[in-house]
């Protein structure tokens, strides 16, 4: 981890007034939830193992997998559900709730967009999260829309029956965006608006490979806003953007706050 990058993206911040900050499944990784294009996996419950040894989530995500095989993408759903919910912030969510309230102290402000749907962000203390892929901790009736937030235990039943619809014989989704989905209007107006006003923009833990997220960063950078990555791998974004550095989020955000709050 380049110092120069961390004190050049602190001196960035330092100056800000409006930052625009996208998340990805990286900034999680550390809380013990896997990424999509990672490598390894948590432990499985052994049930689970076979299940998923074959198959690659990019296929799970996607309502022609829900279609035809409600019982294994709502299982899979269910078992990401229970454990975001036994996962903790790490260090990288801390800091960004942290730096939302060092902005708003002096009257900024910070826009957090996240691909991510584990609501870890919500839990660090992060406000206001645009949630541009929805979340995993609600699930939708496939007739009428209603919304409910199932309880913090597995699921009794899949694929999960929903209780205004039943009779009807529908089902519960995850309130998520899959592949080939729109994103919610309001999450991209949002995105945009934070895109075209920051005066610095961050990318977090994300591969920049789905699209319209990865496209916030180089709206921001045709708006004149600095463009900062955190990454320990490089992605196609890398050399688009005015620092990348190479580090796991929960090491190099609290580095970034640290040289915030003692700076010189
Ligand atoms: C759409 C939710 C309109 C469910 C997900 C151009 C424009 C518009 C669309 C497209 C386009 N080109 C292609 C498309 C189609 C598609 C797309 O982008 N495909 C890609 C794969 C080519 N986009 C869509 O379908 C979107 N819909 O545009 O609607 C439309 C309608 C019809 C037809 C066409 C268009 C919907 C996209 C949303 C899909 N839903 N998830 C769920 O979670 O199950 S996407 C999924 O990928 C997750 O949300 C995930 O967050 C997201 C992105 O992945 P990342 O977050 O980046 O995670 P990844 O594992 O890839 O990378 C992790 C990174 O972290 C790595 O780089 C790693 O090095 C790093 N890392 C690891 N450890 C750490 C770390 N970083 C920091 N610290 C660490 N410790």
């Amino acid at each position: 981890m380049t110092h120069d990058a961390l004190d050049a993206a602190a001196h960035a911040l330092a100056g800000a007034r409006r930052v625009a900050v996208l998340t990805g499944a990286g900034i999680s990784a550390e809380s013990g939830l896997r990424t999509f294009r990672g490598a390894g996996t948590p432990d499985l419950p052994p049930d689970m193992q076979a299940l998923w040894k074959e198959f690659d989530p990019q296929t799970l995500a996607t309502p022609e997998a829900f279609g035809a095989n409600p019982d294994l993408v709502t299982r899979w759903y269910d078992w990401r559900r229970i454990g975001c919910l036994a996962a903790e912030p790490n260090a990288g969510h801390l800091a960004l709730a942290e730096l939302e309230r060092r902005l708003a102290s002096r009257g900024g402000e910070l826009s957090l967009l996240t691909q991510n749907v584990d609501r870890l962000h919500q839990r660090a203390g992060s406000t206001g999260v645009v949630e541009l892929h929805g979340t995993i901790m609600v699930w939708r009736c496939t007739r009428c829309g209603v919304e409910t937030e199932p309880p913090a235990q597995p699921m009794a039943e899949f694929p999960p029956r929903s209780p205004c619809c039943a009779g009807r014989g529908s089902l519960l989704r995850p309130a998520v965006v899959w592949f080939g989905e729109s994103l919610p209007a309001a999450a991209v107006l949002a995105a945009a608006r934070a895109a075209e006003t920051c005066d610095v923009f961050l990318s977090i833990g994300t591969s920049s490979v789905v699209y319209p997220a990865a496209a916030f960063i180089l709206q921001a950078a045709a708006n004149g806003a600095k463009t900062i990555e955190i990454n320990p791998e490089p992605t196609p974004l890398s050399g688009r953007v005015d620092w990348s550095i190479r580090a796991k989020a929960g090491d190099a955000l609290p580095r970034i706050m640290e040289k915030l709050a003692n700076p010189g």
